[in-house]
C-alpha cells in the first residue's frame, strides 16, 4: 500500500497525492512510513507561505499568482521564462473549502480547475492548530516530492500556529489592506518578523499608500546611509543603494562586497484585476534567489530540520512514557498532584524513571 502510494506521487498521479494528503490529517503510521520513503525526492520546491488576515484577498492573490506563473502576465505559456507547476496548500480554520468556500476560493476553482499543473489542496483542522502546522509541512512534503516547483501556502495570520505555518516557507509574503492607518500598533510584530514581502492588497480602496508607508515607517530605522530592517527577529543593517551621481568618489579598488540583507519590498496589489502581480510574482523568485546566494537557504533548511527533529523527539517520547504509565497510575499520580502529596516535577520523574 505505501510503496503503491509512494510510486503515485513520485509520478505526480494526483489521487496518489490527495490521499497520502489525508493519511497525513488521520496522523497515522502509514503516514510517517510514506513520508519517509518521500523524504530523499524532497527538497527541490519553492515554498511561498502568504498569509494575513482573512478577507484580504490572500485567496485571490495566490490564484492570481498562480496564473501568472503557469500562462504569464498575458495570458500565454511560457511568457517570461517557463511555467512552473504551482501546489496550493490552504490553511484557513475559518473558511474549509468543504464547509462552502467562500468568495476567493471559488473563483480560484474556476480559474485553475483543469490545468494538470497546478495542485490545490485545504487542509482541514482537525485536531489542535499546532497538529496542523506540522501536517501543513507534510502535506508539502507530498508536493514537493510530487514534483511541483512552487508551492503556496495560504494561512490566516491570526496567531502562533499561522506563524509557525509560515515559517515553513522559504519566502513569505504577508498580505495587509488599506485602512492600517498610521496605527502601526495594528501590525502584529510576529508578523513584521516572518514578512519577506509585503502585499498591500485592495490597493483600489482609499488609503493603500498610507498602508504602504505605514509599513515602511516599520521596517525602516533611517541610520544615516543604512537602514536597519527587522528580520525574522533580527535587526540586520541594510546598505542602502545610491542611486545617480549621489554615489561617493571612488577611491581605488572597491571593498570586496559585503553580504547584503534582504530588504522586504512593499507592493500594491489589486487581486481581482490581476494588478501588481508580476512585480509581487518578481520579488517572490528574486527573494529565493537572494536565499540560494547568500547561503540562507541552506541555514533555513537546518532550522527548520532541527526544529521539526525537536517537535517529533517531544511528541514521541511522550507518547512513549504515557503508554509506559499504566492509565491507573498516571490518575493516581495526578490526584496526589491535586491533593498536594506531590509535585509535578517529582511526578514527571516517577514516570520517565520507569
Ligand atoms: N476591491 C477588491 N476586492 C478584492 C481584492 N482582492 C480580493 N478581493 C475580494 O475580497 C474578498 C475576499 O477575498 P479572498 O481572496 O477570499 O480573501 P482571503 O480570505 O484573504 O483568502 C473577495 O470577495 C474578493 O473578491 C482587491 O484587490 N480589491
Ligand atoms: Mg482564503
Amino acid at each position: 500500500m505505501t510503496d503503491h502510494l509512494v510510486e503515485g506521487v513520485l509520478a505526480g498521479d494526483r489521487r496518489a497525492i490527495a490521499r497520502t494528503i489525508s493519511l497525513i490529517e488521520d496522523n497515522g503510521a502509514e503516514a510517517q512510513a510514506t513520508l519517509a520513503a518521500l523524504h530523499p525526492h524532497t527538497g527541490r520546491a519553492h515554498i511561498v507561505g502568504v498569509t494575513g488576515p482573512p478577507g484580504s484577498g490572500k485567496s485571490s492573490l495566490v490564484n492570481a499568482l498562480a496564473l501568472y506563473f503557469r500562462r504569464g502576465a498575458t495570458g500565454e505559456r511560457g511568457e517570461g521564462g517557463s511555467p512552473k507547476t504551482v501546489g496550493i496548500i490552504a490553511v484557513d480554520p475559518t473558511s474549509p473549502f468543504s464547509g462552502g468556500a467562500i468568495l476567493g476560493d471559488r473563483i480560484r476553482m474556476r480559474d485553475l480547475a483543469g490545468d494538470p499543473g497546478i495542485f490545490i489542496r485545504s487542509m482541514a483542522s482537525r485536531g489542535s492548530l499546532g497538529g496542523l502546522a506540522w501536517a501543513t509541512a507534510d502535506a508539502v512534503k507530498v508536493l514537493d516530492a510530487a514534483g511541483f516547483e512552487l508551492i503556496f501556502i495560504e494561512t490566516v495570520g491570526a496567531g502562533q500556529a499561522e506563524v509557525d505555518i509560515a515559517r515553513t516557507a522559504h519566502t513569505t509574503v504577508v498580505v495587509e489592506v488599506p485602512g492600517l492607518g498610521d496605527d502601526v500598533q495594528a501590525i502584529k510584530a510576529g508578523i513584521l518578523e516572518i514578512a519577506d514581502i509585503f502585499a498591500v492588497n485592495k490597493a483600489d480602496h482609499e488609503g493603500a499608500d498610507h498602508a504602504v508607508m505605514a509599513l515602511r515607517m516599520m521596517l525602516d530605522l533611517d541610520l544615516g546611509g543604512t537602514a536597519t530592517v527587522l528580520h525574522h527577529g533580527r535587526l540586520m543593517e541594510v546598505v542602502r543603494t545610491v542611486t545617480g551621481g549621489e554615489e561617493p568618489p571612488s577611491q581605488g579598488p572597491l571593498p570586496p562586497a559585503r553580504p547584503s540583507a534582504w530588504r522586504p519590498p512593499i507592493f500594491k496589489t489589486i487581486a481581482t484585476r490581476h494588478e501588481g502581480v508580476v512585480d509581487l510574482a518578481t520579488a517572490i523568485l528574486a527573494h529565493r534567489a537572494y536565499l540560494e546566494q547568500s547561503g540562507q537557504l541552506v541555514q533555513r533548511e537546518r532550522e527548520r530540520a532541527a526544529a521539526e527533529l525537536e517537535t517529533i523527539i517531544q511528541q514521541e517520547s511522550l507518547r512513549r512514557v504515557l503508554a509506559c504509565a499504566q492509565g491507573e497510575k498516571l490518575a493516581a499520580l495526578i490526584d496526589r498532584i491535586v491533593r498536594r502529596e506531590i509535585d509535578p516535577y517529582t511526578a514527571s520523574q516517577h514516570l520517565l524513571g520507569g
